[in-house]
C-alpha cells in the first residue's frame, strides 16, 4: 500500500536529510506532519509524510521559516518548490570537520552571507548539542587562536563573533516561550563582554521546554537579581569567559546574597572551571548541561 505508515523516524532522518531532533520538533511545535504510533508509541511515517517532509526542508533551505509554511497542503508546498529553482550558492555540507573548515575559510573571506547560509543549513541536519559542541564552538575558539596569533584581525574575529550571535538567536526562537513553562534567566556578570556561550545554553535551555529570559553581556548583579525574582525564576545560568576568578566572585556572591535559596545557578564558561563551587555548580559540557535542562 502506498499510503502504509512504515517508516520510523531514524529511518526517515536518512531519507530526508533532516535531523530525529528537527523532525520531532517540526511535528510538536508546529504540526508539520502527523507520524501514526506504534502500539509503543514509536513514530511511523508513510510515503506521503517523507515526500511532505522532502518539500519541506528543501524550501527552509531556500529561506522560508518552518513556521510559516508548515500548515500549508502539499499542494502549496509543491507550487512553492516549483517557483524556487535558484540552486543555494553554497552546497549543503554535512560531514562536521569539513563545514568546520568551508566557515572558517568563509570568515577568513569576509563572506558573512556564506557562513551564515552554511551554518543555518547544518544546524537543521544535527543535533543541537552536537552542533554547538563540534562546529560553534571550535570555529569560535579558532577565531580567538588565529586572531592571537595575528593571522586573522579584529574585523575576522567581530564578523564570525556576529554570525555565530545571529544564528544562535535564530535557532533559539524556533522555541517559542510559554509562560507555563520552568523559567530560566540567562546572562554574563558585569565586565564581561563574551555572551556566545550564555546564548547557547539559551538556546538548548528553550529546547528543553524552558521559558528563557536572555539577559545578554555584562550585568550589574543586581540587574540580574531583580530578574531573577521579577520572573521568579527557577534556573539562573551565569556564562563566565574572561573575567578573573576575583571578579567573578565577587559577582556570584553578590548574585546570590540578593536571590532566593530555591533558585538554582549553573555557572559555565572557559573562565568558570577556576571558581570554588559554592552554591553555585559549575557545568562545562554541554551533554552534561542537557542532561541538568532536561531533569
Ligand atoms: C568572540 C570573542 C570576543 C568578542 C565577544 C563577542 C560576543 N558578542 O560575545 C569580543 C570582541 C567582545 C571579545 C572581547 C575580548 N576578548 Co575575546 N574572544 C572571543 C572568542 C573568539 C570567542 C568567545 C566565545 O564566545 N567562546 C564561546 C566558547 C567557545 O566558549 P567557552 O567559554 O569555552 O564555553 C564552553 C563551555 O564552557 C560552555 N558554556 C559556556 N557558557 C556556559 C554557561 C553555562 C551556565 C554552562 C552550563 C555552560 C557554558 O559552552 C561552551 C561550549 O564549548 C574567544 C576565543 C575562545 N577560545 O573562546 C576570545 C577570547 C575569550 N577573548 C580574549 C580576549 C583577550 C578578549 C579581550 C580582552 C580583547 C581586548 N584586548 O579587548 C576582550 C575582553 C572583553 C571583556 N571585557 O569581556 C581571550 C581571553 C584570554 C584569557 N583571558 O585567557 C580569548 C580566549 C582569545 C585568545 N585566544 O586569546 N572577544
Amino acid at each position: 500500500m502506498a499510503d502504509e505508515a512504515k517508516y520510523r523516524v531514524g529511518m526517515v532522518a536518512k531519507m530526508t536529510g533532516l535531523s530525529t531532533h528537527t523532525l520531532r520538533m517540526w511535528e510538536k511545535r508546529y504540526v508539520a506532519v502527523l507520524p501514526k504510533r506504534t502500539e509503543a508509541g514509536g513514530r511511523l511515517y508513510t510515503d506521503a509524510d517523507v515526500a511532505r517532509l522532502r518539500l519541506l526542508h528543501e524550501l527552509v533551505e531556500s529561506g522560508h521559516s518552518i513556521g510559516g509554511i508548515a500548515k500549508l497542503s502539499d499542494a502549496d508546498l509543491r507550487h512553492m518548490a516549483a517557483s524556487f529553482p535558484a540552486p543555494p550558492s553554497q552546497p549543503v555540507v554535512r560531514h562536521l570537520p569539513e563545514l568546520r573548515s568551508r566557515v572558517m575559510k568563509a570568515i577568513e573571506q569576509l563572506r558573512i552571507q556564506d557562513a551564515e547560509q552554511m551554518l543555518s543549513r547544518a544546524a537543521l541536519s544535527t543535533e543541537p548539542s552536537e552542533f554547538l559542541q563540534m562546529v560553534v564552538a571550535p570555529v569560535l575558539v579558532e577565531i580567538g587562536e588565529r586572531w592571537k596569533r595575528g593571522e586573522l584581525r579584529i574585523a575576522h574575529e567581530h564578523a564570525g563573533s556576529t554570525v555565530m550571535r545571529g544564528l544562535l538567536f535564530s535557532l533559539m526562537r524556533l522555541y517559542p516561550a510559554n509562560d507555563s513553562r520552568r523559567r530560566a534567566v540567562i546572562a554574563t556578570p558585569a565586565k564581561e563582554d563574551h555572551e556566545l556561550g550564555a546564548l547557547m545554553v539559551s538556546m538548548l535551555a528553550a529546547m528543553h521546554g524552558w521559558s528563557v529570559l536572555y539577559l545578554g553581556p555584562d550585568l550589574p548583579a543586581e540587574e540580574i537579581a531583580y530578574a531573577v525574582t521579577d520572573t521568579n525564576a527557577d534556573l539562573l545560568m551565569l556564562s563566565i569567559t574572561n573575567l578573573k576568578p576575583k571578579e567573578s566572585q565577587r559577582e556570584i556572591a553578590a548574585i546570590e546574597a540578593a536571590i532566593p535559596e530555591r533558585v538554582r545557578v549553573l555557572v559555565g564558561g572557559r573562565a568558570a572551571s577556576a571558581l570554588a563551587e559554592s552554591r553555585v555548580q559549575i557545568l562545562q559540557d554541554l551533554a552534561v548541561v542537557e542532561t541538568e535542562l532536561s531533569r
